[in-house]
């Protein structure tokens, strides 16, 4: 077993930092997939944490193994997916640890399943394909509540598809008109610590768990709507849902003190745009298909990985929105989702390279308190 970062002690972490979590997720083939003998050409070992991609190539048989924080295989469980990897993660957002989450992959590979999952059941009952989203939600709450918590809680939810930000949580009346000049202006102001935070932005003071279902609602009818206006935009378009908590609470001394925690659960766009190397040229350039904020991730991460100094952070919206998330202070996990299908071999291979060399940033988590 390699020393990984979570067996080292608090003083190491503190010096080196925290490993960026990485889990790899592969979904199952889906119905038509299943009825057409699709080959499968991944294969998932969840106790060895190794997910290998058998490749063909000139007859000749190249197996690529690579190892993760955590493999989830084709017949995961959300609920397990959720126990394993985000519940944890929820326990560092209430002792003050701002923490992210990244869904990462090709359209079609689950991302949107794993962090939100089946839509809500009419009779208000909690789906059994919940995703991350609404399972972190009711979490949260049954840990305030059973704690009694003072706590104060507020979300956003917005999207970013080319390189423009829409708030979904805006009052009706500002996106009613297509027109821009009608939109509510939306802008990415730095913070002077380093920081930006996105001026104009709503942000819902809430709760219940209840509440936000009502708010995760109405921000993903916006989106659903935007997605008839402009083709396809939802495979194009990031979104960041966020919840921020202040916790009240009493040292042993008795001095009142606040500690604030945020979690910020990110759905990106369709990776299937940008190669191994980082920007796809050709086809999907000549389509104007490039996607400045996810290929300036790519760049972010490589330089990053390698030390390169200068990390290219403002080069787009969606880094300068995650940049504490990035080898900041914010404690980082990211999902990468797979298809299992030989025609999205040279994706997956991608997704696989991409995700494993995410493993080396390092971030140094901190406490907010005040
Ligand atoms: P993406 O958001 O990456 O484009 P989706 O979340 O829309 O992909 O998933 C594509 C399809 O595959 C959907 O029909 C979804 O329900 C199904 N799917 C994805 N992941 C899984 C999984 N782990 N188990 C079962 N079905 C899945
Ligand atoms: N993936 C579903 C949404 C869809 O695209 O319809 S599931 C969860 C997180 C972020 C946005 C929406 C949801 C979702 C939902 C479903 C239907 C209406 C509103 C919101 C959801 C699912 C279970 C519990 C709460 C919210």
């Amino acid at each position: 077993r390699s020393s990984d970062s979570n067996s080292s002690s608090k003083h190491d972490k503190d010096h080196r930092g925290v490993n960026v979590q990485v889990i790899l997720r592969c979904r199952p083939l889906s119905a038509d997939e299943m009825r057409i003998h699709t080959p499968v050409v991944i294969s998932c070992n969840e106790n060895r944490r190794e997910v290998c991609a058998v490749q063909t190539i000139a007859n000749k048989q190249i197996d690529r193994t690579f190892l993760f924080d955590k493999v989830f295989g084709p017949s995961s469980q959300q609920k397990e997916l959720f126990e394993l990897t985000v519940s944890p993660i929820l326990n560092e957002v209430l002792e003050g640890y701002n923490c992210t989450i990244f869904a990462y992959g090709q359209t079609g590979t689950g991302k949107t399943y794993t962090m939100e999952g089946g839509a809500r059941k009419k009779n208000g009952e909690f789906p059994s394909d919940a995703g991350v989203i609404p399972r972190a939600v009711k979490q949260i709450f049954d840990i305030l509540e059973a704690q009694n918590a003072e706590y104060s809680m507020k979300v956003t939810f917005l999207e970013l598809y080319n390189e423009e930000i829409t708030d979904l949580l805006a009052p009706e009346e500002t996106t009613k008109f297509i027109d821009d000049k009608s939109k509510k202006p939306i802008a990415l102001m730095e913070d002077g610590k380093g920081g930006v935070f996105v001026r104009g932005l709503e942000e819902e003071l809430v709760t219940t768990a209840n509440e936000i279902y009502k708010i995760l609602e109405k921000g993903s009818a916006r989106r659903h709507t935007a997605e008839t206006l402009v083709n396809k935009q939802s495979s194009r378009s990031h979104s960041i849902f966020s919840i921020t908590i202040h916790i009240k609470e009493c040292t042993p001394e008795g001095e009142e003190m606040i500690k604030c925690g945020k979690l910020n659960l990110v759905d990106l766009a369709g990776s299937e745009n940008i190669s191994r190397s980082g920007a796809r040229e050709g086809r999907a350039r000549e389509a104007g298909e490039i996607n400045k904020s996810l290929l300036t991730l790519g760049r972010v991460i490589n330089s990053l990985v390698e030390h390169s100094g200068h990390v290219p952070y403002r080069d787009s919206k969606l880094t300068r929105l995650l940049r504490d998330s990035l080898g900041g202070k914010t404690k980082t996990c990211i999902i990468a989702t797979i298809s299992p299908s030989i025609h999205c071999l040279e994706e997956t291979l991608s997704t696989l390279d991409y995700a494993h060399r995410a493993k080396n940033i390092k971030n140094k988590p901190e406490i907010n308190q005040k």
